[in-house]
Protein backbone atom coordinates (compact mmCIF):
# COMPACT_ATOMS: atom_id res chain seq x y z
CA UNK A 1 0.00 0.00 0.00
CA UNK A 2 0.88 3.80 -0.82
CA UNK A 3 2.84 5.82 1.79
CA UNK A 4 1.43 8.64 1.92
CA UNK A 5 3.22 12.23 3.42
CA UNK A 6 0.94 15.66 3.82
CA UNK A 7 2.64 18.70 4.45
CA UNK A 8 0.83 21.28 5.78
CA UNK A 9 -1.57 19.09 7.51
CA UNK A 10 -2.91 21.20 9.87
CA UNK A 11 -4.60 24.05 7.52
CA UNK A 12 -7.43 24.45 5.88
CA UNK A 13 -6.80 22.09 2.87
CA UNK A 14 -4.09 19.81 4.67
CA UNK A 15 -6.85 19.06 7.38
CA UNK A 16 -9.54 17.85 5.55
CA UNK A 17 -7.37 16.25 2.64
CA UNK A 18 -5.38 13.88 5.40
CA UNK A 19 -8.60 12.49 6.60
CA UNK A 20 -9.76 12.07 3.25
CA UNK A 21 -6.44 10.13 2.20
CA UNK A 22 -6.69 8.05 5.03
CA UNK A 23 -10.14 6.88 4.38
CA UNK A 24 -9.18 6.04 1.05
CA UNK A 25 -5.82 4.20 1.87
CA UNK A 26 -5.83 3.35 5.77
CA UNK A 27 -4.92 5.69 9.16
CA UNK A 28 -1.00 4.44 9.19
CA UNK A 29 -0.54 4.83 5.73
CA UNK A 30 -0.88 8.51 5.49
CA UNK A 31 1.37 10.69 7.44
CA UNK A 32 0.56 14.18 8.83
CA UNK A 33 2.81 16.50 8.88
CA UNK A 34 2.63 19.93 10.52
CA UNK A 35 5.14 22.68 11.56
CA UNK A 36 4.38 23.69 15.37
CA UNK A 37 0.07 24.53 15.59
CA UNK A 38 -1.48 21.97 17.35
CA UNK A 39 -3.19 19.33 15.22
CA UNK A 40 -7.05 18.46 15.97
CA UNK A 41 -7.40 15.87 18.07
CA UNK A 42 -8.93 14.03 15.08
CA UNK A 43 -6.27 14.76 13.31
CA UNK A 44 -3.58 13.24 15.97
CA UNK A 45 -5.24 10.29 16.83
CA UNK A 46 -6.32 8.68 13.35
CA UNK A 47 -3.04 8.27 12.72
CA UNK A 48 0.61 9.56 12.34
CA UNK A 49 2.06 12.86 13.04
CA UNK A 50 4.95 14.15 12.77
CA UNK A 51 6.19 17.80 13.57
CA UNK A 52 7.98 19.01 9.79
CA UNK A 53 8.83 22.31 8.78
CA UNK A 54 9.19 22.29 5.05
CA UNK A 55 12.11 25.05 5.58
CA UNK A 56 14.28 22.35 7.13
CA UNK A 57 15.64 19.83 4.50
CA UNK A 58 16.96 17.57 7.05
CA UNK A 59 13.16 17.42 8.55
CA UNK A 60 11.58 16.33 5.44
CA UNK A 61 14.21 13.85 4.48
CA UNK A 62 14.64 12.15 8.01
CA UNK A 63 10.42 11.67 8.33
CA UNK A 64 10.16 10.46 4.29
CA UNK A 65 12.93 7.92 5.37
CA UNK A 66 11.43 7.07 8.82
CA UNK A 67 7.92 6.02 6.96
CA UNK A 68 9.62 4.77 3.69
CA UNK A 69 6.99 7.85 2.30
CA UNK A 70 6.19 6.73 -1.98
CA UNK A 71 3.87 10.20 -2.67
CA UNK A 72 4.10 13.52 -0.81
CA UNK A 73 0.68 16.27 -0.98
CA UNK A 74 2.83 19.38 -0.31
CA UNK A 75 0.32 21.89 1.29
CA UNK A 76 2.39 23.86 3.51
CA UNK A 77 2.42 27.60 1.97
CA UNK A 78 2.15 30.73 3.05
CA UNK A 79 -1.13 32.58 1.63
CA UNK A 80 -1.38 35.94 -0.61
CA UNK A 81 -2.10 38.50 2.23
CA UNK A 82 0.12 37.82 4.95
CA UNK A 83 2.38 36.67 1.97
CA UNK A 84 2.23 40.70 1.20
CA UNK A 85 2.72 41.61 4.63
CA UNK A 86 5.54 39.38 5.18
CA UNK A 87 7.47 38.54 1.44
CA UNK A 88 10.58 37.38 3.03
CA UNK A 89 8.68 34.48 4.64
CA UNK A 90 6.81 33.99 1.81
CA UNK A 91 9.63 33.11 -0.04
CA UNK A 92 11.34 31.13 2.19
CA UNK A 93 8.25 28.45 2.67
CA UNK A 94 6.85 28.61 -0.46
CA UNK A 95 10.20 28.37 -2.50
CA UNK A 96 12.93 27.41 -0.44
CA UNK A 97 10.06 24.43 1.05
CA UNK A 98 8.98 23.65 -1.88
CA UNK A 99 12.54 22.89 -2.82
CA UNK A 100 13.58 21.25 0.17
CA UNK A 101 9.82 18.62 -0.58
CA UNK A 102 11.29 18.04 -4.73
CA UNK A 103 15.26 17.75 -3.72
CA UNK A 104 13.58 14.73 -1.17
CA UNK A 105 11.11 13.39 -3.88
CA UNK A 106 14.19 12.85 -6.53
CA UNK A 107 16.54 11.48 -4.17
CA UNK A 108 13.53 8.99 -2.53
CA UNK A 109 11.40 8.44 -6.02
CA UNK A 110 8.53 10.13 -4.19
CA UNK A 111 5.44 11.53 -6.31
CA UNK A 112 4.66 14.88 -5.29
CA UNK A 113 1.33 16.89 -5.08
CA UNK A 114 1.89 20.82 -5.39
CA UNK A 115 -1.06 23.19 -5.61
CA UNK A 116 -0.60 26.30 -7.75
CA UNK A 117 -3.70 28.53 -7.26
CA UNK A 118 -5.36 31.71 -9.42
CA UNK A 119 -2.78 34.07 -7.66
CA UNK A 120 0.09 32.41 -10.29
CA UNK A 121 -1.86 34.76 -12.60
CA UNK A 122 -1.24 38.55 -12.67
CA UNK A 123 -3.13 42.02 -14.21
CA UNK A 124 -1.78 41.56 -17.70
CA UNK A 125 -3.27 37.75 -18.12
CA UNK A 126 -6.69 37.98 -19.85
CA UNK A 127 -9.68 37.90 -16.76
CA UNK A 128 -12.69 36.34 -18.62
CA UNK A 129 -12.46 32.51 -19.24
CA UNK A 130 -8.37 32.31 -18.60
CA UNK A 131 -6.27 30.07 -20.43
CA UNK A 132 -4.55 27.09 -19.36
CA UNK A 133 -1.57 28.48 -20.69
CA UNK A 134 -1.52 32.40 -21.18
CA UNK A 135 0.26 35.31 -19.97
CA UNK A 136 1.70 35.04 -16.36
CA UNK A 137 3.10 38.14 -14.68
CA UNK A 138 1.96 38.33 -11.51
CA UNK A 139 2.43 41.39 -8.97
CA UNK A 140 2.08 40.20 -5.80
CA UNK A 141 5.27 37.57 -3.76
CA UNK A 142 2.46 34.96 -3.52
CA UNK A 143 2.21 35.02 -7.50
CA UNK A 144 6.14 35.08 -7.91
CA UNK A 145 6.68 31.98 -5.61
CA UNK A 146 3.49 30.52 -7.24
CA UNK A 147 4.59 30.79 -11.08
CA UNK A 148 8.52 30.04 -10.18
CA UNK A 149 6.74 26.33 -8.06
CA UNK A 150 5.06 25.80 -11.37
CA UNK A 151 7.82 26.05 -13.21
CA UNK A 152 9.91 24.13 -10.10
CA UNK A 153 7.58 21.73 -10.66
CA UNK A 154 7.66 21.28 -14.50
CA UNK A 155 11.75 21.09 -14.43
CA UNK A 156 12.10 18.28 -11.73
CA UNK A 157 10.06 16.34 -13.87
CA UNK A 158 11.64 17.03 -17.18
CA UNK A 159 15.07 16.75 -15.74
CA UNK A 160 14.84 14.34 -13.48
CA UNK A 161 11.40 12.19 -13.89
CA UNK A 162 9.66 13.40 -10.67
CA UNK A 163 6.38 12.72 -10.82
CA UNK A 164 5.07 15.95 -10.09
CA UNK A 165 1.14 16.73 -10.18
CA UNK A 166 -0.76 20.01 -8.99
CA UNK A 167 -3.64 22.36 -9.67
CA UNK A 168 -4.34 26.05 -9.97
CA UNK A 169 -6.48 25.88 -6.72
CA UNK A 170 -9.52 29.01 -6.76
CA UNK A 171 -10.51 30.43 -3.34
CA UNK A 172 -11.46 27.44 -1.17
CA UNK A 173 -14.17 27.56 0.88
CA UNK A 174 -14.66 24.90 4.21
CA UNK A 175 -16.17 23.96 7.41
CA UNK A 176 -13.68 22.43 9.30
CA UNK A 177 -10.26 24.99 9.60
CA UNK A 178 -10.32 28.59 8.78
CA UNK A 179 -7.96 29.46 6.03
CA UNK A 180 -5.16 31.68 7.20
CA UNK A 181 -4.38 34.95 5.23
CA UNK A 182 -5.82 34.73 1.68
CA UNK A 183 -7.40 37.36 -0.45
CA UNK A 184 -10.77 34.59 -0.75
CA UNK A 185 -11.19 34.10 3.33
CA UNK A 186 -13.80 36.32 2.99
CA UNK A 187 -16.25 33.89 0.95
CA UNK A 188 -15.81 31.26 4.06
CA UNK A 189 -16.07 34.54 7.09
CA UNK A 190 -19.34 35.65 5.44
CA UNK A 191 -21.13 31.97 6.45
CA UNK A 192 -19.32 31.92 9.99
CA UNK A 193 -20.35 35.59 10.43
CA UNK A 194 -24.01 34.99 8.98
CA UNK A 195 -24.62 32.01 11.40
CA UNK A 196 -23.31 34.02 14.64
CA UNK A 197 -23.92 37.40 14.17
CA UNK A 198 -26.88 37.95 11.15
CA UNK A 199 -23.96 40.30 9.41
CA UNK A 200 -20.82 40.59 7.71
CA UNK A 201 -18.56 43.17 7.02
CA UNK A 202 -17.09 42.26 3.48
CA UNK A 203 -13.12 43.34 2.80
CA UNK A 204 -13.75 43.33 -1.27
CA UNK A 205 -15.80 45.89 -3.29
CA UNK A 206 -18.96 44.96 -4.54
CA UNK A 207 -18.27 43.22 -8.66
CA UNK A 208 -15.07 41.64 -7.20
CA UNK A 209 -15.66 38.12 -9.38
CA UNK A 210 -13.46 35.35 -8.38
CA UNK A 211 -12.95 31.70 -8.76
CA UNK A 212 -13.83 28.93 -6.15
CA UNK A 213 -14.38 25.80 -4.80
CA UNK A 214 -15.81 23.89 -2.00
CA UNK A 215 -13.56 21.32 0.09
CA UNK A 216 -15.07 18.08 -1.29
CA UNK A 217 -14.24 19.41 -4.66
CA UNK A 218 -10.65 20.83 -3.82
CA UNK A 219 -9.81 17.27 -2.70
CA UNK A 220 -11.21 15.40 -5.17
CA UNK A 221 -9.09 17.21 -7.52
CA UNK A 222 -6.13 16.46 -5.72
CA UNK A 223 -6.34 12.83 -5.43
CA UNK A 224 -8.15 12.51 -8.71
CA UNK A 225 -5.13 14.34 -10.33
CA UNK A 226 -2.38 11.88 -8.60
CA UNK A 227 -4.47 8.38 -10.02
CA UNK A 228 -4.48 10.13 -13.19
CA UNK A 229 -3.40 7.80 -16.11
CA UNK A 230 -0.21 9.84 -16.85
CA UNK A 231 0.06 8.62 -20.29
CA UNK A 232 -3.37 11.44 -20.99
CA UNK A 233 -1.32 14.44 -19.49
CA UNK A 234 -0.33 17.46 -21.58
CA UNK A 235 0.33 19.04 -18.93
CA UNK A 236 1.31 17.93 -15.40
CA UNK A 237 1.32 20.92 -12.91
CA UNK A 238 -1.02 23.92 -12.34
CA UNK A 239 -4.19 22.48 -14.03
CA UNK A 240 -6.50 25.43 -14.18
CA UNK A 241 -9.59 23.70 -11.75
CA UNK A 242 -12.28 26.03 -10.66
CA UNK A 243 -16.35 25.20 -9.57
CA UNK A 244 -18.03 28.67 -9.25
CA UNK A 245 -17.19 32.06 -9.58
CA UNK A 246 -19.24 35.31 -7.91
CA UNK A 247 -18.55 38.38 -6.38
CA UNK A 248 -19.42 39.47 -2.74
CA UNK A 249 -23.18 40.70 -3.97
CA UNK A 250 -24.07 37.15 -5.28
CA UNK A 251 -22.85 35.45 -2.47
CA UNK A 252 -24.47 37.59 -0.15
CA UNK A 253 -27.84 36.98 -1.74
CA UNK A 254 -27.06 33.26 -1.77
CA UNK A 255 -26.81 33.11 1.99
CA UNK A 256 -29.83 35.84 2.71
CA UNK A 257 -32.32 32.85 0.61
CA UNK A 258 -31.03 30.83 3.87
CA UNK A 259 -30.80 33.25 6.78
CA UNK A 260 -32.93 35.84 5.96
CA UNK A 261 -32.07 38.10 8.67
CA UNK A 262 -28.65 38.73 6.85
CA UNK A 263 -26.86 41.80 5.77
CA UNK A 264 -23.72 42.69 4.30
CA UNK A 265 -21.92 45.98 4.23
CA UNK A 266 -18.08 46.87 2.82
CA UNK A 267 -14.99 47.44 4.80
CA UNK A 268 -12.59 47.81 1.98
CA UNK A 269 -8.96 46.51 2.51
CA UNK A 270 -6.97 47.81 -0.10
CA UNK A 271 -4.33 45.34 -0.45
CA UNK A 272 -6.70 41.90 -0.43
CA UNK A 273 -8.86 44.26 -3.17
CA UNK A 274 -5.22 44.78 -5.02
CA UNK A 275 -4.54 41.53 -5.19
CA UNK A 276 -8.14 40.10 -6.16
CA UNK A 277 -8.35 43.17 -8.65
CA UNK A 278 -4.67 41.17 -10.31
CA UNK A 279 -6.58 37.64 -10.53
CA UNK A 280 -9.15 36.25 -13.05
CA UNK A 281 -12.66 36.80 -12.89
CA UNK A 282 -13.32 33.27 -14.15
CA UNK A 283 -10.61 30.21 -15.27
CA UNK A 284 -11.23 28.07 -18.41
CA UNK A 285 -10.29 24.79 -16.93
CA UNK A 286 -10.88 22.37 -20.25
CA UNK A 287 -7.62 21.84 -20.35
CA UNK A 288 -8.16 19.42 -16.34
CA UNK A 289 -11.54 18.36 -17.64
CA UNK A 290 -9.99 16.71 -21.11
CA UNK A 291 -6.97 15.25 -19.39
CA UNK A 292 -8.49 13.64 -16.20
CA UNK A 293 -11.98 14.15 -15.89
CA UNK A 294 -12.14 17.43 -13.71
CA UNK A 295 -15.90 17.93 -12.90
CA UNK A 296 -16.88 19.15 -9.72
CA UNK A 297 -19.80 18.83 -8.01
CA UNK A 298 -20.89 22.05 -5.82
CA UNK A 299 -22.17 25.04 -7.36
CA UNK A 300 -22.93 28.39 -4.98
CA UNK A 301 -25.90 27.01 -4.49
CA UNK A 302 -25.79 23.32 -3.11
CA UNK A 303 -22.10 25.31 -1.70
CA UNK A 304 -24.11 27.87 0.64
CA UNK A 305 -26.80 25.48 1.35
CA UNK A 306 -24.01 22.73 2.54
CA UNK A 307 -22.42 25.24 4.40
CA UNK A 308 -25.08 27.18 6.44
CA UNK A 309 -26.30 23.20 7.65
CA UNK A 310 -22.84 21.71 8.61
CA UNK A 311 -22.16 25.75 10.62
CA UNK A 312 -25.22 25.72 12.00
CA UNK A 313 -24.86 22.65 13.87
CA UNK A 314 -20.95 23.44 14.81
CA UNK A 315 -21.39 26.71 15.65
CA UNK A 316 -24.79 26.28 17.70
C1 LIG B 1 -5.54 33.10 -1.22
O1 LIG B 1 -6.53 33.84 -1.24
O2 LIG B 1 -4.39 33.48 -0.98
C2 LIG B 1 -5.74 31.65 -1.56
C3 LIG B 1 -5.58 31.41 -3.02
C4 LIG B 1 -6.66 31.75 -3.94
O3 LIG B 1 -4.55 30.98 -3.43
N1 LIG B 1 -7.02 31.21 -1.10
Amino acid sequence: MEKILVTGAVGQIGSELTMALRERFGSNNVVAGGRKTKPSPELRDSGPFEIVDCTDAAAVAKTVEKHKIDAIYHLAAILSAVAEANPQLAWKVNIDGLYNVLEVAREHKCAVFVPSSIGAFGPSTPPDGTPQDTIQRPNTMYGVTKVAGELLCDYYHKRFGVDTRGVRYPGIISNVTLPGGGTTDYAVEIFYEAIKQGKYTCCLKAGTKLDMMYMPDAIKAAIDLMEADPARLKHRNAFNVTAMSFDPEEIAAEVKKLVPNFTMTYDVDPVRQAIADSWPNYMDDGAAREEWGWNPEYDLTTMAKDMIEVLSKKLA
